[in-house]
């Protein structure tokens, strides 16, 4: 139905008309979508049945990639490219008068994730299916994904986010793969041939019922599986409210927490980190039992890795299986389950360290926790026989300890290998946050270096500069993202130069539009493009990029002799709803945006906006039409960014601190060909260690900051006295946590480094190529291939792996 846009158009039509029971002329975008969606879901199914049936007779290791988010955006565009068949389709449409564009932008994104972590998890699948390895996710299919953000006044307002509304093409309900997850109850002892055993009894049952989303690759017939599980009741219970039974159960799946980087505590998480583990691995375990017979082999034919520590139940969920079910010993069972598991870290903020309190723990899961008991009284001797009497270590390092469990260490005392997600995270890692362990198990932690797939990043994304690349060096790059080296020959190329400025113009003119119509703000397309987008965070110092902005809008406004280049300063971020700073700085960057835009002395220089409900679809075009990269975070704080991997893709060049992935950066492009600024992470380390940091100093000797800092509670914006006195407070009262004041001079200082260096575009295009001739290392293709190898211990189907 693909094969050419004739037979496309006669499918197309007749579907629209079978489906909806309307005519063409009758129907809406929105039943276009789905008739295209529809279609494109029944083309993949034969490529997705043979890849499920080559991969049981082949008797192939799976891997299965368990993550509480899956920030995966919009799907058509993707699987349109990576089957080949989106000019067909484009050119069908056409003829119909219907622009494939238009279509695609009536998607809902599935925003299943916060952040970087949940976007990982997606750019991994796209690398999986793209190199031909065998490995699925597993995750929950939330009713709601991360909220929608309204700005209203200034304030952020939140929405419930609504992607099912109409529907989902992409999805297969597969209700006869359902399966029991139970909670609460009692543990019951009993004889087992003698032998002392134990089971999980009287609980509560939810049944997890999975959609299969099928996961293309590019240019392969490999299709994976996404299975979300979606929580329903099982069996209605006759002794309990079948109405409070219904709710509680649906809640399990309603709605995602909207926590990036923290964790709240609350109960209900914990019963949607254990019913995703428990419905994953019964059924990968079902599935394995039906080719091998046993589970005594499953180590060898399957790797699961737990993204963070929000799935690290699946250790003790394993356990359970093998030791009630299967009847294993305890040895054999934890030999199989540690060389099964692998998990990676994604932050060392003490804030995001999960901890579940046992009276919370024991009752919701009582089987599982005794056996996360029995893990720790195990691991205790053990580090009691190689460390006697040091009691203080012991009791640090210990899973189970003041009335608390601490998920980090089940899930390295539980899993083979434990990685960061840069070397600077790794190491810090190693030599700081987790050395106990390191020391204790030196052979289990290595460095995985984050990735973005440049499948969505660049050659969906932006395809201006693709089909520039395309003609300057071919198209190797898209199957082969190092080949994106060959670009540092054109890096001098005065044509080349020239073509690749134009591009990014077109790029600039087509976000200015969408800026146009969301805000109504009209920005000088020719003004240098400098951006901030991320969750917003304390550490993240969004307030650093805000100050410097009120310190160049009094500078101007003071002095008629200061001319900088036009800069539109371009922010997008959520904030968790519980985060009272956080919002506040949200409103600052308003209140920032509202005098400075409306001041004529300073608005043919200055424009500052802030994008509304910030995420995936938003971001294809935000990265692509960015000069500036803003990557700001407190040095040691940021585990590794992903945000600066698509704007170093795009040709952006990077403002930012020696922190994460921006360090590997710097390695790739070289420090001259970025803007590095402020403290480094040993500094950072020094102060918090011995203290002699006093924010206090820098406002009294630095007339710039004293004036931004005053401007916070001196009427600067109109009636909004008290408004801004925690964020004043934060960096004097409270000594600034984030070193702000520390490095605003710094950072000054780059940003007048890029005003000049603009000034000369030559100059600029020449870094701009670098960057992305360098990119290439920073593909989740490098990443997954390194997982498969070092990790997984998986084999490509098809293909030797080229890395
Ligand atoms: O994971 C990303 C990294 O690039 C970022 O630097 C890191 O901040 C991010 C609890 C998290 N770490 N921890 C989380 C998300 C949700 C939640 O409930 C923690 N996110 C990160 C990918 O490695």
């Amino acid at each position: 139905m693909f094969s050419n846009k004739e037979s496309f158009q006669k499918v197309f039509l007749k579907k629209l008309e079978m489906t909806y029971g309307k005519s063409f002329k009758e129907s809406t975008v929105q039943d276009q979508y789905h008739t295209l969606g529809n279609m494109v879901r029944e083309y993949i199914s034969s490529d997705w049945i043979a890849t499920n049936e080559a991969q049981r007779s082949n008797h192939s290791k799976q891997v299965y990639y368990l993550s509480i988010e899956f920030l995966l955006g919009r799907l058509l565009g993707q699987n349109l490219l990576n089957l080949g068949i989106k000019e067909v389709v484009e050119e069908g449409l056409k003829d119909l008068n219907i622009s494939l564009e238009e279509i695609e932008e009536i998607e809902a994104d599935a925003g299943l994730g916060n952040g970087g972590l949940g976007r990982l998890a997606a750019c991994f699948l796209d690398s999986l299916a793209s190199l031909n390895l065998p490995g699925h996710g597993c995750g929950i299919r939330y009713k709601h994904g991360l909220f929608d953000q309204k700005i209203v006044d200034g304030f952020q307002v939140e929405l419930p986010e609504q992607w099912l509304r109409h529907g989902n093409s992409w999805e297969v309900r597969k209700v006869d793969q359902s399966i029991e997850v139970n909670f609460w109850g009692d543990v019951e002892y009993y004889s087992d041939n003698g032998k002392l055993a134990f089971r999980h009894i009287n609980g509560e049952s939810i049944l997890a019922v999975p959609y299969d989303i099928p996961v293309v690759g590019y240019d392969t017939t490999t299709v994976n599986t996404l299975r979300l599980w979606n929580a329903e009741p099982a069996s209605f219970p006759v002794h309990k409210d079948v109405m409070q039974y219904k709710r509680e159960t649906e809640a399990v799946s309603e709605f995602l927490y909207p926590d990036d980087t923290h964790e709240d505590g609350k109960i209900l998480r914990l019963k949607q980190q254990y019913f995703l583990v428990s419905a994953s691995l019964q059924s990968i375990v079902r599935s394995h039992r039906i080719v091998y017979g046993t589970l005594a082999n499953l180590h060898e034919k399957v790797a699961i890795h737990i993204n963070d520590t929000h799935p690290v139940l699946a250790i003790p969920e394993l356990m359970r299986i093998l030791l009630d079910e299967e009847k294993l010993s305890w040895d054999d069972a934890w030999h199989i389950t540690t060389q099964t598991i692998s998990y990676t870290n994604h932050t060392t903020l003490s804030e995001a360290l999960e901890k579940w309190p046992i009276h919370l723990f024991k009752p919701l899961l009582p089987r599982i926790y005794m056996i996360v008991e029995e893990i720790n009284q195990r691991f205790c001797e053990e580090l009691w026989k190689r460390y006697p009497y040091q009691w203080k270590r012991i009791e640090d390092m210990a899973i189970i300890a003041h009335d608390m469990v601490k998920m980090a260490h089940l899930a390295i005392v539980g899993s083979h290998k434990v990685n960061g997600v840069a070397k600077i995270h790794t190491d810090i890692l190693k030599k700081r946050e987790m050395k106990n362990f390191f020391d204790f198990y030196p052979q289990k932690f290595i460095n995985k270096t984050n990735g973005i797939t440049h499948r969505r990043w660049l050659l969906k994304a932006n395809p201006e500069l693709s089909i520039l690349l395309n003609e300057t060096i071919g198209d190797e790059w898209v199957k082969n993202p190092y080949a994106l080296k060959q670009l540092e020959s054109y890096a001098q190329d005065k044509n080349f130069k020239d073509q690749l400025k134009k591009v990014k113009q077109q790029r600039k003119d087509i976000l200015s539009e969408v800026i146009k119509k969301q805000t109504g703000i009209e920005i000088n397309p020719q003004s240098i493009f400098d951006v901030q987008v991320k969750r917003l965070h304390a550490y993240k110092r969004q307030l650093l990029n805000v100050l410097h902005i009120m310190y160049l809008y009094n500078r101007l406004k003071e002095d008629s002799n200061f001319k900088i280049v036009p800069r539109t300063f371009i922010f997008g971020a959520k904030a968790s709803p519980g985060y009272y700073y956080a919002k506040k700085v949200i409103k600052l960057i308003n209140s920032v945006a509202d005098v400075v835009n409306s001041d004529p002395v300073t608005s043919p220089f200055l424009k500052v906006v802030f994008l509304e409900n910030y995420r995936v679809s938003l971001a294809e075009d935000v990265f692509t039409a960015a000069d500036v990269s803003e990557q700001i975070s407190t040095a040691s704080k940021e585990a590794s960014g992903t945000g600066n991997m698509k704007f170093m893709m795009n040709g952006a060049l990077t403002v930012g601190t020696m922190d994460g992935a921006n360090v590997e950066i710097a390695e790739v492009v070289g420090e001259n060909n970025m803007f590095i600024f402020g403290l480094s992470s040993e500094e950072v380390l020094h102060y918090q260690q011995n203290g002699g940091y006093r924010s206090f100093d820098y406002y009294h000797h630095d007339q710039r900051i004293k004036k931004v800092l005053e401007q916070l509670t001196n009427g600067f914006f109109k009636n909004t006295y008290d408004l801004f006195e925690p964020i004043y407070d934060s960096l004097l009262m409270q000594n600034d946590e984030y070193y702000v004041l520390r490095d605003f001079a710094s950072y000054v200082q780059a940003q007048e480094k890029v005003n000049q260096a603009y000034g000369d575009k030559d100059k600029w295009f020449e870094m701009s190529a670098l960057n992305i001739a360098q990119s290439g290392y920073f593909s989740s293709d490098r990443t997954i291939s390194e997982y498969a190898k070092e990790i997984w211990e998986i084999n490509s189907s098809k293909q030797i792996l080229s890395y």
